[in-house]
């Protein structure tokens, strides 16, 4: 398992972290994802190979916020 932990920009409130938690943690390769709404940070345990930091980017893009690159 790797640990990713990525800048995301534009989460505000508890249904924020619901839906990058929910939509990130049903990719197949995720094991677990965290998000810290104060620091702006989501943690991701995965495996690479099912899911590479692009996809879980992608999804989390996908559900309306912006990664800091
Ligand atoms: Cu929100």
């Amino acid at each position: 398992m790797e640990q990713t932990t990525l800048t995301v920009k534009g989460m505000s409130c508890g249904h924020c972290v619901k839906s990058v938690e929910d939509n990130v943690g049903k990719l197949a390769g995720v094991e677990s994802v965290s998000v810290n709404l104060d620091a702006g940070t989501v943690q991701v345990s995965h495996d690479s190979t099912q899911a590479d930091r692009s996809k879980i980017e992608e999804t989390i893009e996908e559900q309306g916020y912006d990664v800091v690159q």
